[in-house]
């Protein structure tokens, strides 16, 4: 393949340049929630989108770095803050690197009984080491929370694994704020 280059524009927190644009509304998170039975009436009222991913199409293969960009928007299911379904590598030697475009959010990351926060706006890199369960909270309420994502080829996802041993850690809604809430 050939080189290229993607434009991303700071101040909008924006990829302009994208292959596939990935959707995720309410009814796709139902199972990922604290609760279900409110997602599933929010869903079936008004199925509001809560994330988006816009992917630059690489080959997943080792040796190649897949990049993106998530934007997730405000809002909340029965308090818990709009976030991203969180996973797991398929391959669990693949580490991670997200960097803070615009507004704010949390990094929650999870391996057998630990849990650690990383709190994320324009210009955090953070790190998410092999083997470490990542999901991400917008925790603005007015403002889009957007981070670009770099990723082995080869990283894979596997959802199935976060979702049956939950997530330690929920980000409720708090008035302007938000709370930790152990599980
Ligand atoms: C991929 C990376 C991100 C997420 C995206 C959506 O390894 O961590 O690009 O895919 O933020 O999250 P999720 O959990 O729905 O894939
Ligand atoms: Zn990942």
């Amino acid at each position: 393949m050939k080189p290229f280059y993607s434009r991303i524009n700071f101040e909008k927190g924006l990829l302009l340049d994208y292959d596939k644009k990935v959707i995720r509304r309410i009814s796709d998170i139902i199972p990922y929630v604290s609760d279900s039975k409110a997602a599933e009436e929010m869903a079936e009222n008004d199925d509001k989108i809560v994330y988006e991913v816009l992917q630059r199409n690489v080959p997943q293969e080792p040796g190649h770095i897949q990049h993106s960009i998530t934007i997730i928007k405000p809002g909340n299911i029965q308090g818990e803050l709009f976030m991203t379904k969180g996973h797991y590598h398929g391959n669990e030697q693949s580490a991670e690197i997200y960097l803070g475009l615009r507004g704010r959010g949390l990094l929650v990351m999870q391996k057998d009984e630990q849990t650690e926060i990383i709190e994320m706006r324009k210009g955090t890199a953070a790190y998410i080491p092999p083997k470490w369960a990542h999901r991400t909270i917008n925790i603005n309420a007015d403002q889009d929370f957007v981070f670009m994502s770099f990723f082995p080829g080869d990283a894979g996802y596997d959802y199935k694994k976060l979702q049956q041993e939950g997530i330690n850690i929920r980000i409720m809604k708090d008035g302007d704020n938000y709370k930790e809430v152990n599980i």
